[in-house]
């Protein structure tokens, strides 16, 4: 067995050219390296992102969050066993000692925490997904095997995520025809081209992108994005419902002031059920299968009329609502809020509350899906992650721009291993 000899961070540059926290974990002749995503359409019950303020980068900088690694975290760290997720984790969160891990930062402390399980899988000579597939199930004992997840890729981008006019977040394409993951791929692909195809006939700036590579036009309306990501669908020569359908995240919490829902696109402000009413509609009349972020973060109340009245055919999964974090997954089970559980490992801070939320939902029969960040880099982890916990989805964002195609692909090396 080896044991951790050194903890190293430093500063790296993410998909939106932020500063961002890079770990390296040296343990004996192995080697764990990760870097932190970071979200722009945050919970505010979120790990705490922590940054300098400040001149450097617009007040952007991680230098602080660097040092915590560098000068609290690892000496505390070395001589420990990266395999043993759970202590390292623990070791964190004691240094930490704060509900919303605001003083060494949840960038910092993610960062170290997924390096761990870099060199443990390094130290025991399987891929990762094998590594976090033995983690869940120190976790989970339901005798769950590792298998790929189906993408829900961003076709259109709106809300923080892009420059144009909509309001909700992303429309997203996903196949509902179980196929393998590379002609699924290939699939997303014809669809996302055939979209930027449609825009730009319909006179639109279509090949302007959001943040995750997702067209972001500015349209009449929320409807037509759902509508035209529809017929990009038929336009890729599939049929929308039966081969693939729309996911939306509507990130509603980022619009919802005063408590009503301020719709701009649309220029109209609703109440709670005058959203479900919409929701419902548009679910009535598209092949809407998967909702997520329908209502915003503290609007229990809507939520549970929403999933009592859509909760039986689409997939209400919380984001900001649940933020990763089991007491919040658990307040959801416990007044029907919400069916499925967005996973971001950065948005609770560890590997192993990030598996604890896992655990929770597939307890409560809850559906999950893995979920990049807006701000994304290199690191590929959450595909490996979403295979060895067998996420039944996992969202990356758009088929274009590096730091998502480094997660794609990677699922397209790990198609071959299963
Ligand atoms: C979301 C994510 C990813 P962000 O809302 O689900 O799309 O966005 O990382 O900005 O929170
Ligand atoms: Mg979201």
């Amino acid at each position: 067995m080896s044991e951790i000899s050194g903890v190293l961070a430093r500063e790296v540059l993410d998909s939106r050219g932020r500063p961002t926290v890079e770990v390296e974990i040296t343990a004996g002749a192995f080697r764990g390296r990760a870097i932190a995503p970071s979200g722009a359409s945050t919970g505010a019950a979120e790990a705490w992102e922590l940054r300098d303020g400040g001149e450097r980068y617009d007040g952007l900088g991680v230098r602080q969050a660097v040092d915590n690694v560098n000068q609290v975290i690892s000496p505390a760290l070395v001589g420990s066993d990266p395999a043993k997720q759970a202590s390292v984790d623990q070791i964190l969160l004691d240094l930490d000692g704060t509900p919303q891990k605001k003083r060494l930062g949840g960038n910092a402390m993610l960062a170290v925490s997924l390096a761990a399980s870099h060199a443990a899988a390094a130290m025991a000579g399987v891929p990762l997904h094998t590594h976090f597939h033995r983690l869940m199930d120190e976790v989970d004992e339901s005798d769950l095997q590792p298998a790929m997840p189906t993408p829900m890729t961003n076709m259109i981008s709106g809300g923080l995520h892009a420059g144009g006019n909509l309001d909700f977040q992303d429309v997203l394409a996903i196949p509902v025809r179980r196929v393998d993951y590379p002609l699924l791929l290939e699939w997303l692909v014809k669809i996302y081209n055939r979209l930027g195809r449609l825009l730009q006939d319909a006179g639109m700036e279509g090949r302007l992108v959001g943040d995750e590579g997702g067209f972001g036009p500015r349209l009449g309306g929320n409807r037509e994005a759902v509508e035209f990501v529809v017929r990009a669908i038929e336009a890729a020569g599939l049929t929308p419902g039966d081969d693939v359908a729309i996911a939306l995240d509507v990130a509603a919490t980022h619009f919802f002031a005063d408590g009503r829902y301020q719709l701009r696109a649309e220029e109209v402000s609703l109440s709670s059920s005058e959203m479900v009413d919409r929701l419902e509609a548009w679910t009535n009349d598209l092949p809407i299968v998967s909702i997520e972020d329908g209502l915003a973060e503290e609007d229990w109340e809507g939520w549970t009329e929403l999933t009592e009245r859509l909760g039986d055919r689409v997939r209400l999964v919380g984001d900001d609502l649940f933020t990763t974090n089991t007491e919040r997954i658990q307040r959801g089970i416990d007044a029907g809020a919400g069916n499925s559980v967005l996973v971001k490992m950065n948005q609770i801070g560890t590997i192993s509350e990030t598996l604890a939320a896992i655990a929770l939902a597939r307890r409560a029969d809850m559906s999950f899906v893995v979920s990049a960040r807006s701000g994304e880099t290199e690191d590929a982890s959450i595909a490996d992650l979403a295979v060895g916990v067998a996420a039944p989805e996992i969202k990356i964002g758009s088929i274009v721009r590096s730091e998502r195609l480094a997660k794609y692909n990677q699922l397209l090396r790990l198609a071959e291993q299963l």
